[in-house]
């Protein structure tokens, strides 16, 4: 197989930076190597098949997105990216793999979940992926289940607190499920909104004729996170299991995260840029020609955007830098606005949740390294080498190292960005949630497994050329 040298880059990883070369054989990364090293006595770049100039642009280890919902039925709909549209789309932007979300429901088997979407995305992804498995039903068969999903390479199951008579779960099957979570290494990862009280909420609004998108988030009021966060948090604490609170956007939530962590308990905290960068504030007033006030459809997702007057984004850049928060995945679900999320015209209720940023994550983290929210270092970090690490993929990804797969981002600092103003993306979204964001930083050239895919603006990739992430159990166990 082909090898390729990447030169003249910095390659930056979680602990650092250095000028450096990168050689890749074949698939894997064979060596970091001084710049203008010898290998055996002869100029290296006289002796690979490529090399790529990286002058002035870091070199970092491909996006992993731990958090993705391609294909999910849901909210009487479906996602609209499919695993080929989706893992295309997380190539231009720098992601090289993805965990998505196998889905089990009640009277469901968990090995019939799992093997639905095995079908759904075998030959058709663009880059790697894994699944964590959604346990929607916990029954006995479920739970029996459970340890087998460990040989499979599934290492990681969540459950909802929120969503009755679709995902939820009460605390008793909370708990059962975080015995088995403990007994065996499976990392819980939970959705910690608390959805019975979420729902009488919402009907009430829905009653008082407040039915705009905007009135989603007043009905997932952040104290229905922070509750569900410390409930979840002491039923871990319970059993022992390690806990991992998906899509954290309160900053109570977060609180409670961090007090839990002090108090030395085994609990992980993940965001996405739609709470880093959005607010309840915008969606309120969101209007277009087009949907009028119905444009705030767009960010209705859960849990929901918060108020920026009440510094819930602020405290989200903070605990990312803090290590209070300890990921960035983008929770990508997205509907379009037309057929999808019109479902909930006159009734925000049946506005289909999600949004999609699977294209934008790198870049809108970067970000923070433009604004010196975060450091560089922590910017790979948080969205490779922890996602790695947290799920089992550390050394195979996360990481520029040899032995490790040859995927890697070249990034320009110097390059430019301009996100959604018309149809600049590839998701497969008829809108974008980022329309108008302007980037500082591009993602020039994307290696995944060796393979060039995505160079100068041109997708150079196919269809299959993603494989399964069989993963093994995640580092952060004790
Ligand atoms: N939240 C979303 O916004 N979409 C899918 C499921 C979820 O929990
Ligand atoms: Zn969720
Ligand atoms: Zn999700």
């Amino acid at each position: 197989m082909a090898t390729t040298l990447i030169t003249g880059g910095t390659v930056v990883s979680a602990t650092g930076r250095s000028a450096a070369d990168v050689l890749i054989d074949g698939e894997t990364i064979a060596a970091v190597l001084q710049p203008g090293s010898e290998l055996l006595g002869t100029d290296v770049a006289a002796s690979v098949d490529r090399v790529i100039d990286a002058t002035g642009k870091y070199v970092i280890p491909g996006g992993i997105d731990a958090h993705t919902h391609m294909e999910l039925p849901f909210g009487g709909t479906a996602a609209i990216d499919t695993f080929e549209t989706g893992t295309r789309a997380a190539a231009w932007g720098g992601t090289t793999s993805i965990i998505d979300f196998a889905v089990q429901r009640y009277g469901e088997r968990v090995q019939d979940g799992l093997a639905a979407w095995h079908a759904k995305a075998a030959g058709n992804c663009a880059i790697d992926y894994g699944f964590h498995q959604i346990i929607g039903g916990v029954d006995e068969d479920a739970l029996a289940a459970m340890p087998g999903l460990i040989d499979e390479g599934i290492t990681s199951f969540k459950l909802f607190m929120a969503y009755p008579g679709v995902f939820y779960s009460d605390d008793a099957q909370v708990l059962r499920a975080m015995q088995v979570s403990r007994e065996t290494g499976l990392l819980t990862m939970m959705h910690a909104e608390n959805g019975p009280v979420i729902d009488v909420l919402a009907a009430q609004l829905v009653a008082e004729g407040k039915t705009d998108p905007y009135f989603h988030g007043i009905a997932r009021a952040w104290q229905m996170e922070e509750e569900a966060t410390h409930r979840a948090i002491m039923i871990a604490n319970l059993t022992g299991a390690p806990l991992y609170v998906v899509h954290v956007s309160a900053k109570q939530a977060v609180e409670q995260l961090a007090a839990a962590r002090d108090k030395g308990q085994n609990v992980f905290g993940e965001t996405c840029p739609q709470y880093l960068y959005l607010s309840l504030e915008e969606q309120l007033g969101a209007t277009s020609d087009e949907w009028g006030r119905f444009e705030g459809a767009k960010w209705v997702c859960s849990t929901p955007l918060r108020s920026r007057a009440e510094g819930h984004q602020d405290h989200m850049w903070q605990a990312l830098r803090t290590n209070d928060l300890q990921m960035v995945s983008t929770d990508h679900c997205p509907f379009c606005m037309k057929d999808q999320k019109e479902l909930g015209l006159g009734d925000f209720r049946a506005i289909p949740n999600g949004i999609g940023s699977i294209e934008h994550r790198m870049d809108l983290m970067y970000q923070g390294v433009v604004t010196g929210k975060i450091t560089l270092e922590r910017w790979v970090e948080l969205t490779s080498t922890t996602p790695a690490r947290m799920f089992g993929l550390y050394g195979r990804k996360g990481v520029i190292q040899p032995g490790a797969d040859g995927d890697v981002v070249i990034y320009d600092p110097n390059g430019h960005t301009s996100i959604g103003l018309g149809k600049t993306h590839h998701m497969n979204m008829d809108h974008s949630a980022w329309e108008g964001f302007e980037i500082d930083g591009h993602v020039d050239t994307v290696l995944s497994r060796g393979k060039v895919i995505v160079d100068g603006g041109e997708y150079l990739g196919a269809k299959g050329d993603g494989r399964f992430l069989k993963r093994g159990l995640s580092q952060y166990l004790t």
